[in-house]
């Protein structure tokens, strides 16, 4: 893969020259053209900032550009690509957002592990590296997954119910390790990085992490994730499509809406950080069971054809997670609370948005 700017490197070297040489100041979003990215940048736009800074593998919808100071279309694992970055702006703000999702990364997982590892490692150091070269604290904020949580079997997950961050932290999946794994990473770089060293520079990061459920956005359709099946249940039903969910009936795991995970992951990037008691904290807004989603969907679109046939690998991966997760640490921490439950996350967002998406085709 490589990493080539969309604005041409002599371009970019013209930029800086116009600047004297003088660095940006930057948002820097990475895996900016996904879903989360897409409801990040229009969050943090309307919030007035004009500093963002995109990074994504495929170039960034012209729409979200506009919204931009900068975008690339690039690898993070391109040391280059780092390198430019490094050069070109200050951050002291990066949401890391790029990864590989569950079900993609069981095809490669070694490349999974290159991008979701690899490429935590590169924004960690390109973090650290700023924060020493501008001298204030970066604060790098990641959503982690409720792939971290591996439930040994279906008689345990039923009987737990919500889960808190420290427990069941087994994952079964590339992803859920390679996630847990940066989980740990974030946490190092934030308060051990170079403990030994002679030259160690302390606290250059503040780490913040969110545990994200699976998500349902209006806007857009999720690919390569094994909690795909709710959003892709809800747009079938909207178009009028026939929907074949790759999990049973009775299968439950959290979910929330696009919207109310784009406002708590800006609610933890801005919270006092004295409140903050740990690093990570799960979040959640309703976990209804594949049949409860589907009788949901058929009451707002009373054609949609829903029918079950389980994919025994991929359900396999859903039984690992847990039914709920516990959100009371940040609640407590930081004031989350989710807008929506199921029905009015139906009623005043998706139902609307998604329909109005499928009749203008
Ligand atoms: C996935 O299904 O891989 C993601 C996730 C739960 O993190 N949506």
């Amino acid at each position: 893969m490589s990493g080539q700017s969309e604005t041409p490197h002599s371009e970019l070297s013209a930029q800086a020259e116009r600047r004297g040489g003088r660095r940006s100041a930057g948002i820097l979003i990475s895996g900016a053209g996904g879903e989360v990215g897409h409801g990040l940048i229009r969050a943090l736009s309307e919030a007035g900032h004009t500093e963002i800074v995109a990074i994504d593998l495929r170039e960034i919808d012209p729409e979200l550009r506009a919204l931009c100071r900068e975008t690339f279309a690039g690898d993070i694992c391109d040391q280059g690509l780092i390198g430019r970055l490094n050069a070109m702006f200050e951050f002291t703000e990066i949401y890391h957002l790029a990864a590989l999702l569950s079900t993609r990364s069981e095809f490669i997982p070694e490349t999974a592990h290159d991008v979701n590892v690899g490429g935590m490692i590169n924004m960690l150091r390109l973090a650290v590296d700023q924060a020493r070269s501008h001298g204030r604290r970066v604060r790098f904020i990641y959503p982690s997954s409720i792939a971290v949580y591996g439930m040994p079997d279906l008689k345990t997950k039923r009987s737990v119910g919500a889960v808190k961050e420290d427990q069941y932290l087994t994952p079964t999946t590339m992803y859920g390790c390679n996630k847990l794994y940066a989980e740990h990473l974030g946490r190092y770089y934030a308060r051990h990085y170079r403990q030994l060293a002679e030259d160690r520079v302390h606290d250059l990061l503040d780490f913040r992490c969110v545990r994200y459920p699976g998500l349902i956005s209006a806007e857009t359709l999720p690919s390569g994730g094994t909690s795909d099946f709710a959003p892709e249940m809800i747009h079938a039903g909207a178009a009028r499509t026939p929907y074949r969910c790759f999990v049973r009936e009775d299968t439950r795991i959290p979910f929330m809406t696009m919207g109310d995970a784009i406002d708590a992951t800006l609610a933890l990037a801005q919270a006092d950080e004295s409140r903050l008691t740990q690093c990570v904290y799960n979040l959640g807004a309703f976990a209804p069971t594949a049949a409860e989603l589907a009788d949901m969907t058929r009451r707002f679109f009373p054609d949609a054809d829903i029918t079950f046939a389980p994919d025994t690998a991929r359900q396999g991966i859903v039984d690992t997670w847990p039914e709920d997760v516990d959100c009371s640490a940040a609640a407590s921490d930081w004031d989350f609370k989710p807008s929506h439950t199921l029905e009015s996350a139906m009623r005043d967002v998706l139902v609307p948005r998604i329909s109005e998406r499928y009749r203008a085709g």
